[in-house]
């Protein structure tokens, strides 16, 4: 695909996020393969850290047979962070930004020290510091949040918000930790980080692969989300959602209504 052509796309993608108006999905107006999927994702990124924002990590999509299942996806992509999408703990989040958000709980995994180029994947997992239990904003800028892969691909994977929960030890053991998702006190989903690739800290081995596929460098500070252990829920204005992971904690966000948001 030309620079051009990606260029376009990534100017369309841009447009819907910034207002918040949704878009047919790119492989509606012609081909579009994985490898260029990834250059418009990281096109939009780059324009967007020209704007002032910071990198802080990296996120997985469809680790999971649930989320494969809910989007008709098959294949585990991976998606860029930055400063704009952190919450904490406890927010309301403004609905003005969003198009149809969605949410979903996560494990997310701290990095202490930037991870080498050249060390194993095993040895990487020393980088990490902490974990904690997540939440994440899915919104994809598609119209009715109906894409293919490569158009979710090169949509940054509908990354749009995430919020970390208190950051515990790292422990070797994230395997078998049972997961909530509740919306104001109810509880809407729940499931097993077993179904993140068999075990989260699987997850964080496939992210430093493909980061490492896709050039993206993993750097102290940064955060990496595993993907969620069950589908996501619609984020409508005024609930409060929580997730809860067995061993790791809760953590809570709020969507506000359109004359409340906070930001
Ligand atoms: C793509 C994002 C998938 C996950 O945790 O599996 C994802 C989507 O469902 O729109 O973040
Ligand atoms: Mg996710």
């Amino acid at each position: 695909m030309t620079d051009a052509r990606i260029a376009e796309h990534a100017d369309a993608l841009l447009r819907a996020q910034t207002s918040a108006v949704p878009i047919p999905q790119l492989t509606t107006r012609g081909d579009l393969d994985l490898s260029a999927a990834y250059q418009i994702q990281r096109e939009v990124f780059t324009r967007r850290i020209a704007d002032g924002e910071r990198h802080t990590g990296f996120k997985l999509g469809f680790t999971s047979r649930a989320k494969m299942i809910q989007m008709g996806v098959e294949e585990v992509i991976g998606g860029l962070l930055c400063s704009s999408m952190a919450w904490l703990d406890g927010d309301v989040a403004d609905p003005r930004r969003l198009i149809h958000p969605r949410i979903e709980p996560e494990v997310v995994f701290r990095l202490g020290r930037d991870v080498a180029d050249d060390e194993s994947v095993e040895a990487a997992a020393g980088a990490v510091d902490a974990v904690a239990v997540g939440l994440e904003i899915i919104d994809s800028r598609y119209a009715d949040f109906r894409f293919s892969l490569a158009d979710v691909v090169a949509d940054n994977a509908s990354a749009a918000g995430y919020v970390v929960g208190p950051w515990q030890q790292p422990t070797g053991d994230l395997a078998q930790h049972g997961v909530i998702l509740d919306v104001d006190g109810r509880i809407a989903e729940t499931g097993s980080t077993a179904a993140i690739l068999g075990d989260p800290w699987r997850a964080f081995r496939a992210a430093v692969r493909l980061s490492r596929a896709l050039s993206v460098p993993l750097s102290a500070g940064h955060v990496i989300l595993a993907g969620a252990a069950t589908a996501a829920i619609p984020f409508v204005g005024g609930a409060a959602v929580r997730a809860t992971v067995s061993g790791l904690g809760s953590v809570t966000l709020t969507l506000g209504t359109p004359a409340e948001g906070s930001r």
